[in-house]
């Protein structure tokens, strides 16, 4: 009796806010679309991992090593956010506030929306990753490398705090305008400050075409966060949680293939940028007498 109103509600799409974690996981297993949208990423993580240890296999020059160290890390901690996703550990039903397009969907009369935060958490490990491989291509100084990374922790946390808001529907979108506010930073230093630095390096090409394929991707996930079902919920969840799964695989995956294949054929010039970082601003990466 009880199993049969719990497969009802599985079915219908509405599910209690008291989930546990093996509901959620066979919530999104039975969502094909949605499931499959986690799984692909985990293959493509995994299969990235293996493709990236060889590619950097040789590569002996420290800051080009940082470079494969750091874009590494962009694949390590994606197969260990989509694990956290697809097992429902980092995923939550919650009760949307009033106002809201889905607030008292669900069963009863709380009601409760598929909230995927583990995405929000481990984009604070996995982004400045991203960050810290671009800065060190563009000869970045340690103050503008800084800045970036934080701003770009504090997007990720109050983009988090935004979604676990349940309180009131103004405050979400308070914390949707704080995490955009720190976006704006890290905006404006890939786009001016470390555009202008790698001209200074000569990493200009490579830096300008990871810059566009960055900015264009990155501002898919507010727009997407904003018309997705924890936003003004225009589309659906598994629509939602595949924009985000094919904007990680070309701006995490795609991103760094090309940002590695293209170190470990100009390792010469990464050693040439000058030991340390802000070799950008002493001067740049212009080759040495010989
Ligand atoms: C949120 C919602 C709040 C406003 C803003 C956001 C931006 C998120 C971004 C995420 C990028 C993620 C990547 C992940 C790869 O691992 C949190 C969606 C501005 C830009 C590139």
């Amino acid at each position: 009796m009880i199993e049969t109103a719990a497969a009802d509600l599985l079915a219908s799409g509405m599910v209690p806010l008291e989930m546990t974690q093996t509901e959620i996981f066979q919530f999104i297993q039975d969502n094909t679309l949605l499931s499959a949208s986690l799984w692909v990423n985990i293959a493509l993580a995994g299969l990235s991992i293996l493709l990236f240890v060889y590619m950097g296999r040789n590569v002996e020059d420290p800051r080009a090593q940082l470079i494969f160290v750091a874009t590494l890390m962009v694949p390590l901690v994606s197969i260990s956010s989509y694990t956290g996703l697809v097992s429902g550990l980092t995923v939550s039903f919650l009760e949307m506030p009033a106002g809201h397009a889905l607030a008292g969907a669900g069963a009863g009369p709380e009601g409760g929306v598929f909230t995927p935060w583990g995405r929000y958490l481990t984009w604070a490990f996995s982004t400045p990753m991203i960050l810290v491989a671009l800065g060190l291509l563009a000869g970045s100084n340690l103050s503008k490398l800084f800045t970036a990374v934080v701003a770009d922790v504090g997007m990720c946390i109050t983009g988090l705090a935004a979604a676990l808001t349940t309180s009131s529907l103004l405050l979400r979108w308070v914390w949707f305008a704080i995490s955009c506010a720190f976006f704006v930073v890290v905006l404006y230093i890939l786009l001016a400050e470390w555009a202008r630095d790698a001209e200074v390096a000569g990493t200009a090409d490579i830096f300008n075409t990871l810059k566009v394929l960055t900015v264009v991707l990155w501002l898919g996930y507010p727009i997407f966060w904003a018309l997705g079902a924890e936003g003004l919920a225009v589309l659906d969840i598994a629509i939602t949680s595949w924009a985000y799964s094919g904007m990680d695989i070309i701006a995490k995956y795609l991103f760094a293939f090309l940002l590695l294949r293209w170190v470990v054929e100009n390792e010469r010039t990464v050693a040439d940028m000058a030991s340390g970082l802000g070799s950008a601003a002493r001067g740049g990466a212009t080759p040495a007498d010989d």
